[in-house]
């Protein structure tokens, strides 16, 4: 018999897109893992709370005996990339690493906000994530007290909106995004099956994450996503369980496969996810609490988020490490697109 390695242990909801992506990860990393789906609470007595409770939250020993509560996505996949051998979801090619920390930065913290619109904004969506939030959290809860909590959730959340930036006057601008992204992955999937060549890379699993929940759980974004593409909506079900895949080295695009695939996705992202990063970042720096811009066209207003600062901090530290050839191909890849805006 064959001793099984202890697993990494998480908790996070089956409606967190995040825990979605790093679940998904993890099995394509074929790294053993143990999910709890304890929905925000500690799985067991003793388990630690971190300083910002964030779904997922991953329990990794301390060192000395206890557990150390670590989140945020996005480092623990680097850190699983130091800490489990093989199946990487990194691009090898510091070019192509590049979009993928673009791209999964636009997933994470632009089509989040598809997602918490669509999930609170339209009478048919809340009225279906309100129950499901509530069993996925406790599954055995009794009617009454389920619809009780239900209610109290929409509307805590419907009222929470504004955080997002979703409004009456934004509502256009995200809806529109999240339409062109279905045609565009549609299209960009065509090439070569992923994001970045015919293997999954970090930016797939952040798509995926939003993804479970727009085009699978929120009604409105559903019916949009399978009006436009069919393609999209199986992938979603192939991304969840790619521990069959057996990827090669050579599967990630080349430089001129990249050009070719990429550029209405950079597009998109340079259209809403960079003035929305870059007026953010502004009044983050002049220590404001709300900013006014316009993006697509239309009114945008919301709160200013340290966090959305740091993120362009971190994509322009990883625009200024790349040698100056590496650095030459990301601008000539980005020229036009408008993404070129966060970089100068
Ligand atoms: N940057 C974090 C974001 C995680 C996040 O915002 N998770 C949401 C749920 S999907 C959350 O925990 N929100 C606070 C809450 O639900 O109490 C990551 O990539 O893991």
């Amino acid at each position: 018999m064959t001793k099984t390695q202890a697993p990494l242990e998480l908790m996070g909801a089956p409606g967190s897109p995040y825990t979605r992506k790093m679940v998904a990860l993890l099995r394509y990393r074929r790294i053993p893992y143990a999910v709890h789906w304890t929905s925000g609470r500690p799985p067991k007595p003793g388990y630690p709370v971190p300083k910002v409770p964030l779904l997922p939250t991953f329990y990794y020993p301390d060192g000395q005996g206890g557990l150390e509560a670590v989140t945020d996505s996005t480092p623990l996949t680097r850190r699983l990339e130091g800490e489990y051998e093989g199946r990487s979801a990194i691009p090898t090619d510091p070019v192509l690493s590049f979009l993928n920390d673009l791209i999964e930065d636009y997933a994470d913290e632009w089509l989040t906000k598809a997602m918490f619109h669509f999930r609170w904004y339209h009478k048919a969506d809340h009225d279906n994530a309100g129950p499901m939030l509530v069993y996925w959290a406790q599954n055995r809860s009794d009617p009454v007290a389920a619809k009780q909590f239900s209610d109290a959730i929409s509307k805590r959340q419907f009222d929470r909106l504004y955080v997002v930036g979703s409004n009456p006057v934004t509502a256009k601008t995200i809806e529109s995004s999240y339409e062109r992204l279905i045609d565009i992955l549609d299209a960009l999937l065509q090439h070569k099956g992923y994001v970045l060549g015919g293997r999954p890379s970090s930016a797939d699993f952040a798509l995926y994450g939003q993804l479970t929940q727009l085009a699978i759980i929120e009604p409105t974004s559903a019916a949009i996503t399978i009006a436009r593409s069919y393609r999209v909506r199986a992938w979603l079900d192939l991304m969840d369980d790619l521990s069959g895949l057996d990827p090669q080295e050579g599967d990630w695009f080349t430089a001129d496969e990249a050009r070719a695939a990429l550029s209405p996705l950079l597009a998109e992202i340079g259209r809403v996810y960079a003035p929305f990063l870059l007026a953010n970042a502004k009044a983050v720096m002049a220590g404001e609490k709300s900013f006014d811009t316009e993006i697509d066209g239309l009114a945008w207003t919301q709160p200013s988020f340290p966090y959305q600062a740091k993120c362009l901090k971190w994509l322009r530290d990883g625009h200024g490490a790349l040698s100056d050839n590496e650095r030459g191909s990301v601008d000539g890849l980005l020229q036009g697109t408008g993404c070129e805006s966060l970089f100068q």
